[in-house]
């Protein structure tokens, strides 16, 4: 019996090509020298800290907290505003979406040694038919997409440095998350482990 993936998931390996994944980084690396430190979240309501620290570039950010999960413009810890948008993260949305408007938010994901993503879906957003354009970097992860349910049936991907994923349609509201990081494999990263990048439309 074969079973097929959700309809409107896109799967891009090697998109970026190493300079282009440096350029990046470097990006990446500078935002959290500078206004926006990578942060520790929170689960809503217990108060359990969320291993995989994140960060944010764009007008609004993604926040966990005791009081739940939101988008915000300012940095919780430094109170600035995210840094913008670099203007890659901005071609590579209208190369592969066809959505009138730019991203709101980038949510950068680090993942370090041992650090793993529940199966969630997000829904935060106010709009849940824009597309998500996912962007990995630095240590292969094992990526896991169900279905609209909880506990269905399950693919699993290997999301290597470079790589990007498309959610559009179906695959938009269907269930993912984060088995396992292969630590140490690739040396992309200054800091270690795997970014992944989010574009997100919030409104
Ligand atoms: C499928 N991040 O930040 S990206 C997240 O690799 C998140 O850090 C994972 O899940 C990571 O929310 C997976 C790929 C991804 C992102 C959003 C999706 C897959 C998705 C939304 C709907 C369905
Ligand atoms: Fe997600």
């Amino acid at each position: 019996m074969t079973t097929h993936l959700p309809s409107g998931f896109q799967y891009l390996p090697e998109y970026f090509d190493r300079t282009a994944q440096k350029e990046l980084l470097e990006a990446v690396t500078n935002a959290a020298r500078g206004d926006a430190p990578f942060f520790q979240g929170h689960m809503p309501r217990t108060g359990v800290p969320i291993s995989v620290v994140g960060s944010n570039f764009g007008p609004l950010g993604w926040v966990a907290d005791i009081k739940g999960y939101r988008y915000e413009p300012l940095h919780p810890k430094t109170g600035k505003p995210w840094p913008p948008m670099p203007k890659a993260l901005l071609d590579i949305w209208d190369e592969l979406t066809n959505y009138p408007m730019p991203p709101e938010a980038c949510l950068i994901n680090w993942y370090r040694e041992g650090n793993k993503m529940g199966m969630h879906v997000d829904r935060d957003e106010h709009d849940l038919n824009a597309p998500i354009v996912s962007i990995s970097l630095g240590d292969p992860a094992r990526y896991r997409l169900g279905g609209q349910q909880r506990g269905g049936k399950t693919h699993s991907l290997k999301l290597s440095s470079g790589d990007v994923v498309v959610l559009a349609g179906e695959a938009r509201k269907c269930y993912h998350g984060i088995d396992k990081i292969f630590y140490g494999q690739s040396t992309i990263v200054p800091m270690g482990g795997r970014i992944n990048l989010t574009l997100r439309r919030v409104n």
